[in-house]
């Protein structure tokens, strides 16, 4: 970085972006002075100065370099519809003339949120003829928990309290929500878990199936449900949450065995079944939730990202008839709410991007067409030297790079952490053009569903010329043969 921190700085970034250039030192230089970003070591961030993203069309981003970069992680698991639709843009245009904001406390509402809340009813499952709106996913989870503890109370069983959760689940990063997830390292930096909320370890075979099948150790999964009900005691157990495919955890896809058996388990102990669809939902998966793709039939429903393709901020629940018709029947009110609970705007921007998404057929297109063609790639990028495994689900997926390739996946050897594969990996993929995330060494991509094969073949070939690039670093430090 160049450019030093002036008074002028900020005139100057703001003149030259009028032209359409950008001068990235000086935005640079503001970010670090005044910007904290999410789950960022900050000290690092000035060393190298911030990327800035300025536009996105299709699959496509732009850096303010000019750089274009093709963006395998749909913003952040959310951008479904891709970017660079109109009509989206002009549907909060519009909304925004008529109605920028109104509550919908006090007995109001609103246009869009009771239509949006009626499409959503035809798009779930059928047992979701109710929802509650919120900003996002981290929000949404927090109302489960409040939810779920005033459903038993209700019930007349208040001491049903705890909620299981897993071992690296991303359940979002409020307090209930970092809670529930499994992350240590949050955990450490928060004196978190809240009380009421504990863990049993993630379906994840490659790391915990060793001498078992996949679907052998899908039961045994599930069975570490069953042993923790158990330990606390069925009667104080309110609930269990998991995402269908563990999403930030890196792209864990759950042996076939295992949802079903979870939604046995929870059955027999009379316990909610909550499906964290804020990745998964919105045809991720090539399902319009992944609940379906994982034939479980939960009680309750998180949701954000993909509902408004990340275009405004928008998340919420969707509630099943067992826990709805408790809180409508018998529950009074409900002392829950946030301001922005069915914003119109956002609703709108929702209304149109689910319309894209049914007119498109994108969730078909992911079951059909782009996910088995995703799946076809990434199994053929095994072959590099550095790859060890691969995994895809819809338009999800994950590869380890490993230090030497096995027979199977539990014969392979990882590298050591401290090594930085992944994140050596993630630079070379941004500074050649394609976006990858980095979870430790597994390299994970969830493009938007409105990528073509074509855009597959280009966005695959990319990750293989830097995973060559990635092998040579690696040698080069002397970490491999
Ligand atoms: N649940 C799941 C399954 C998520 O993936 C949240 C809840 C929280 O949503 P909000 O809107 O509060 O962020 C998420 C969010 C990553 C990454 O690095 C993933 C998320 C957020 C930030 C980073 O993969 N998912």
């Amino acid at each position: 970085m160049t450019a030093k921190l002036t008074a002028e700085a900020p005139v100057r970034a703001q003149a030259a972006d009028t032209l359409d250039t950008y001068d990235t030192a000086a935005l640079q230089q503001l970010d670090a002075a005044h910007y904290l970003h999410p789950f960022t070591d900050h000290a690092a961030l000035r060393e190298r100065g911030a990327r800035v993203i300025v536009r996105g069309d299709g699959v496509y981003l732009w850096d303010s370099e000019g750089r274009k970069i093709i963006d395998g992680m749909a913003g952040l698991w959310c951008v479904n519809a891709g970017y660079g639709r109109a009509s989206i843009a002009e549907a909060v245009h519009a909304q925004m003339l008529a109605l920028p904001f109104y509550n919908s406390f006090f007995n109001t509402t609103n246009v869009p949120a009771v239509k949006l809340a009626a499409l959503l009813a035809t798009l779930a499952p059928p047992q979701f003829q109710h929802v509650f709106f919120t900003t996002s996913g981290s929000e949404a989870n927090d109302t489960i928990v409040r939810m779920v503890r005033r459903y038993w109370q209700l019930q007349g069983q208040p001491e049903r309290q705890v909620i299981i959760s897993r071992r690296n689940a991303y359940h979002g990063s409020t307090m209930a929500g970092a809670s529930l997830g499994g992350m240590a390292a949050m955990h450490a930096q928060g004196g978190l878990p809240i009380p009421g909320i504990t863990h049993i370890e993630q379906p994840n075979y490659a790391e915990l199936g060793q001498g078992m099948s996949e679907a052998g150790f899908g039961l045994v999964a599930a069975s570490w449900l069953e042993d923790k009900i158990l330990e606390v005691g069925p009667d104080k157990v309110a609930a269990f949450i998991g995402e269908p495919v563990q999403g930030a955890g890196g792209v864990i896809i759950p042996p076939a065995t295992y949802w079903p058996e979870i939604q046995r388990i929870c059955e027999k102990y009379d316990i909610l079944l909550v499906s964290d669809e804020v990745i998964c939902g919105f045809g991720r998966l090539g399902t319009w939730f992944g609940c379906e793709l994982m034939q479980a039939k939960p009680d309750l429903i998180a949701f954000a990202k993909g509902v408004t393709s990340g275009y405004v901020p928008l998340g919420g629940v969707l509630v099943g008839s067992r826990v709805a018709h408790t809180l409508i029947e018998k529950g009074g009110d409900f002392n829950h709410g946030f301001t922005y609970s069915g914003h119109p705007v956002a609703c709108a921007a929702a209304l149109e991007n689910l319309r894209i998404l049914i007119e498109e057929k994108l969730v078909e297109r992911v079951a059909l067409e782009t996910g088995p063609h995703l799946k076809a790639r990434f199994a053929s990028l095994v072959s590099h030297p550095l790859v060890g495994h691969a995994e895809t689900c819809g338009l999800a997926a994950g590869l380890n790079l490993v230090r030497r390739k096995g027979a199977t996946v539990h014969d392979c050897e990882a590298f050591p952490p401290l090594n930085a594969v992944g994140m050596l990996c993630r630079g070379f993929m941004f500074d050649n053009g394609v976006i990858m995330r980095a979870v430790g060494d597994r390299m994970i991509v969830a493009p938007p569903l409105s990528i073509t094969v074509g855009e597959i073949d280009e966005m695959v070939e990319k990750i293989r010329y830097c995973l060559d690039l990635t092998l040579d670093a690696v040698k080069e430090r002397g970490l491999i043969e």
